[in-house]
């Protein structure tokens, strides 16, 4: 696979000429200051594109070009968003970028609950801890009916977080949830939003009444409108799997396993309609066998996130080392490198190191904990790759 590298543009603090230093080939970007909605210039995209590749790289993957709330809920608008995106879509195949990943859930692009959760070592990933998610939802949105989506273990949890929490603590998880881990991927809440809360609570509300299958019929009309401009330009749309693979918030959430990723294959049944396979996404569901999904889905895959978790007993889960946890990746990396070797590949998070910390990075895009992960997945696809030569 093609060795890729998720990068911010140009006030990433880590720099392209160190990407091609360490092995990098191809650039996961966005231009991230086009606000959600609108159009991405033929210009700028070749601007942007032309600094990759000043650099000796490849602009290989877009992510994400963000898909507006209207379109995931179906609002009035969304027409003409779609029509804005396939201009996107179109400005983008003008330049010979092909590969777009996105996503479909409904206003949260991802959710994490602590952004430092320390190993023994002192080093630190991303945790979900499902008990602190159900207190930010009972106790913090103060969302009608959300006690009834846990159980008596959690709701006990959260009765104990209720009594030990303070203001502080309050505010900190709501900027982790809302604010940190959404502001720098083209999210609905960026950093500095005075009043977080109630801008969430406004964008919930929109999503009343949107039930699973409804959410489906929404994915499918988008995915049919673009379709036809994904075929003349060779563009590779890939969605990328719900983070966490389960319901939150009373939300909806349509690609989280097998039989989800069979139906907005089967519903839109277009070689150009495609999976980001998110390995560590994927993990976070115990339902899900992750080199057997790599398997089933590796032909409509166009692009792969290498990650993984350890899920815990009480539903929680932490971001794994790279060759350990339920993703399996030694194994997803088999499948890929027989099945579909020229994939563009990412590493997707990696441990904060101490030398990391204080350097600003987004959360989960730490330089040498990526860098780590890096040298093991090209440890092992040199090895698997060798293996396959073999034969
Ligand atoms: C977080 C990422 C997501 C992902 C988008 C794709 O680190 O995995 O923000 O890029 O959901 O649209």
């Amino acid at each position: 696979m093609e060795k890729t590298w998720r990068w911010f543009g140009k006030k990433d603090k880590i720099k392209l000429e160190t990407l091609r230093q360490i092995g990098v080939e191809g650039i996961v970007s966005a231009l991230h200051d086009i606000s959600n909605g609108e159009i991405w210039s033929l210009e700028a995209i070749i601007d942007y594109k032309n600094y990759i590749e000043s650099h000796g790289l490849r602009w290989s993957v877009v992510e994400s070009l963000p898909v507006s709330e209207a379109i995931k809920y179906g609002g009035e608008d969304r027409n003409f968003l779609i029509e804005n995106y396939i201009k996107s879509l179109e400005n983008l195949g003008k330049a010979g970028v092909t590969t777009v990943c996105y996503n479909f859930m409904p206003v949260l692009d991802w959710a994490r609950t602590d952004l430092f959760y320390q190993w023994e070592d002192g080093s630190s990933s991303l945790y979900f801890d499902k008990a602190k998610f159900a207190y930010f939802e009972i106790h913090i949105l103060k969302r009608d009916g959300a006690e009834k989506d846990y159980n008596q273990d959690i709701l006990n949890k959260v009765e104990e977080l209720k009594n030990t929490l303070t203001e502080e603590d309050n505010k900190d998880l709501v900027d982790c949830v809302i604010v940190k881990t959404q502001g720098f991927v083209n999210g609905n809440i960026k950093e500095g939003e005075l009043n977080p809360v109630e801008k969430f609570n406004n964008l919930l509300a929109l999503y009343d009444g949107i039930d699973k299958n409804q959410l489906r019929e929404n994915l499918k009309y988008f995915l049919e409108k673009i379709m036809p401009v994904c075929e003349t330009w060779g563009i590779q749309m890939c969605v990328h799997p719900d983070d966490p693979p389960f319901s939150l918030l009373g939300l909806p959430r349509i690609v989280t396993n097998e039989e989800d990723i069979d139906w907005f294959l089967n519903a839109v049944d277009n070689p150009h309609n495609g999976l980001t396979f998110c390995a560590g996404s994927l993990s976070a569901n115990l339902n899900n066998d992750v080199p057997k999904l790599a398997q089933k889905f590796a032909s409509r895959t166009k692009f792969v996130h290498l990650r993984s978790t350890n899920v815990f007993d009480n539903g929680d889960f932490i971001e794994a080392h790279h060759l350990g946890g339920r993703g399996q990746l030694i194994d997803v990396i088999k499948v890929f490198e027989k099945e579909n070797p020229s994939l563009p590949m990412r590493i997707d998070h990696g441990r904060l190191l101490t030398e990391d910390v204080d350097k600003g990075y987004n959360p989960g895009y730490s330089f040498l904990g990526r860098m780590l992960a890096l040298g093991q997945i090209e440890g092992v696809m040199a090895a698997v790759r060798s293996e396959l030569n073999k034969k």
